[in-house]
């Protein structure tokens, strides 16, 4: 909790940074959009992943200062983008407690309207389960601003068809753990690909996570996903090498 107490302060002090990991289409065969993912250059512990201090900022309460730093440079880091010639989708993970805050749902909006470009917030469906009402309704303001929303760790959670009938969200995202396994469970193959059928049938595009092999590509791309993302195409990375990887792709 005392590494609760510097965030407030560490934000200030320009202590966070914004990692992308792109997007890849896989009809287009180029970097469509990318994921923007935190991590917080601590001056005395060092770098620290997002999964040592999410869930803490997120029983404390910071979450919500967190995400909207996130957010703000998310906006930015787009601009810096389009301004290399990438016009790009950035896609923010909003916690699922934040649903139930609409001050937050009020200032992301704020934020996302001084975008350059397309902004989608990703959400785990357990968030959803925990206050249905008020999350999908903040969702269906989000929707209506004009906000991608896409549903993160599909699969994962409890799953439930009938927040995914509810669910106005334009995306989803299939958990990395069933992309690992696919390549020899055949179980997990036939999960990940009615998973897509069932997506494309309410209308949503399907991204993958945790693409690490060109099997699993060749794999996705015969079962009609949309995007891919992984360490096969790139890892998460400051703003600067997303630009370098950017213009060598090019
Ligand atoms: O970035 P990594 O590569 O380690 O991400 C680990 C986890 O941290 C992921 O589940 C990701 O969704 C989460 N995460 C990363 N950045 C953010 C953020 O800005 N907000 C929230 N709520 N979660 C984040
Ligand atoms: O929000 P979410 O849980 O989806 O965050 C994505 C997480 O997955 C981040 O921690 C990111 O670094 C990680 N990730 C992305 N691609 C790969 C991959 O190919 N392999 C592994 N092991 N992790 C990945
Ligand atoms: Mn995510
Ligand atoms: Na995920």
């Amino acid at each position: 909790l005392s590494l609760m107490s510097e965030m407030r302060a560490s934000i200030e002090a320009g202590h966070m940074a914004l990692y992308h990991q792109p997007k890849f289409d896989l009809r287009r065969r180029g970097v469509t959009g990318t994921e923007a993912l935190v991590r917080w250059i601590h001056p005395t512990r060092g770098f620290l992943p997002p999964d040592r201090f999410i869930g803490m900022a997120e029983e404390t309460g910071h979450i919500r200062a967190l995400t909207e730093w996130v957010l703000a440079q998310a906006v930015r880091d787009q601009k810096a983008m389009a301004a290399a010639g990438h016009e790009l989708a950035v896609s923010v993970n909003v916690s699922g407690r934040l649903l139930g805050d609409l001050a937050f749902a009020e200032a992301a909006l704020e934020l996302v309207a001084g975008a350059c470009g397309d902004i989608c917030f990703e959400i785990t469906e357990t968030a959803v389960v925990e206050n249905p009402e008020l999350a999908l309704a903040v969702i269906d303001r989000f929707t209506a601003a004009g906000v991608a929303v896409s549903i993160d760790d599909y699969g994962t959670g409890l799953s439930s068809l009938a927040y995914l009938k509810q669910i106005r969200a334009g995306e989803l995202k299939i958990d990395k753990s069933f992309v690992f396994a696919m390549g020899e469970s055949q179980r997990d193959a036939l999960l990940v690909r009615s998973t897509i059928d069932l997506a494309h049938g309410l209308g949503m595009k399907v991204t993958a996570e945790g693409i690490e092999t060109e099997a699993a590509l060749a794999l996705l791309t015969g079962m009609g996903c949309d995007l891919a993302q992984g360490y096969l195409i790139a890892k998460p990375m400051p703003l600067n090498g997303l630009l370098n990887f950017l213009s060598e792709d090019a």
